[in-house]
């Protein structure tokens, strides 16, 4: 499908999706959002795909939601429309692996999407912020709420009162990211990481996405609950004889489900 926004390609089993609106900084536009879900579902849908970047620009991952597109709303338009909350959740709401991978602006909105993949592979380039409170609004997206469970509450209070951006060093030790790779070779490395995660047992990855997001939406008690139901459960996947075979046989595993 053509989209105006996003470029959308597969690399083997991997969907690699680019936000593509250079001349705004990717500005995370109604349309772009709206695109980049369509994308998501079609990624979704699609079996030979077994995980998804999203990336954006060398110099901006997204600065943010389009403010020029925003400006002018009412209380009563963005009550009404839900803005835009229920949309931009598609992200977070996948089933297949996703990785952001990051370079030059992740801001406001931006840094929003990024937080809503599983992880995030930054560029040295990369900066980090939540500077609504300079435009007069808040985050919108979960970033009050991602955003402090990511680095705590000091440095995302920090961040979001002050607007103060993060760099991409900052942002390892914080743990918002989980590494840093150089700015040239970002893409070929996220297509990679996605590569070796889509080459797994595909049901056995989702579970053990699903485990660790319940660490986000539980006490530790009922996730350590919630973990051990899945782990038993991977006992019932033809996956967890041929891995565990493969071991004791010292040869690579031929996984059943992809
Ligand atoms: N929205 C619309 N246009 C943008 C945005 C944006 N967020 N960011 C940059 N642009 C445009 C600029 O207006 C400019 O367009 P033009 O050439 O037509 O003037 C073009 O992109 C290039 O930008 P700059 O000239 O400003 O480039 P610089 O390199 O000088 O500066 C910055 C780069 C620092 C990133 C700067 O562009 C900037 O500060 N951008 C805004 C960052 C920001 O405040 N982001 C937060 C937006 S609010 C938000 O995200 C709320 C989320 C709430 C979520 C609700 C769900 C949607």
């Amino acid at each position: 499908m053509p989209y105006e926004t996003i470029l959308v390609e597969t690399r083997g089993p991997v969907g690699l999706v680019t936000l593509n609106r250079p001349k705004a900084l990717n500005a995370l536009s109604d349309l772009l959002v709206t695109e980049l879900g369509q994308a998501l579902d079609a990624l979704e849908a699609d079996d030979s795909v077994g995980a998804i970047v999203v990336t954006g620009s060398e110099k901006a991952f997204a600065a943010g939601a389009d403010i020029k597109e925003m400006q002018n709303f009412s209380y009563m338009d963005v009550y009404k429309a839900n803005f835009i909350t229920a949309k931009w959740e598609r992200l977070a709401k996948c089933r297949k692996p996703t990785i952001a991978a990051v370079a030059g602006y992740a801001l406001g909105g931006g840094c929003e999407l990024a937080m809503m993949a599983d992880f995030i592979l930054a560029a040295d380039t990369a900066k980090f912020g939540q500077p609504e409170i300079t435009i007069g609004t808040i985050p919108g997206a979960g970033g009050t709420q991602r955003l402090t469970r990511f680095v705590g509450k000091s440095k995302a209070m920090e961040m979001c009162l002050t607007g103060r951006l993060m760099d991409a060093a900052e942002a390892e030790r914080a743990g918002l990211v989980s590494r840093i790779v150089p700015a040239a070779d970002l893409v070929d490395e996220a297509v990679r990481v996605a590569e070796k995660i889509a080459k797994l047992s595909r049901p056995v990855v989702m579970m053990a996405k699903d485990a660790v997001n319940a660490a986000y939406e539980t006490t530790m008690s009922e996730g350590i609950r919630v973990e051990r139901r899945i782990f038993h459960s991977t006992f019932a996947i033809e996956d967890q004889k041929e891995g565990m075979a493969a071991f004791a046989e010292k040869r690579q595993p031929d996984w059943k489900h992809r």
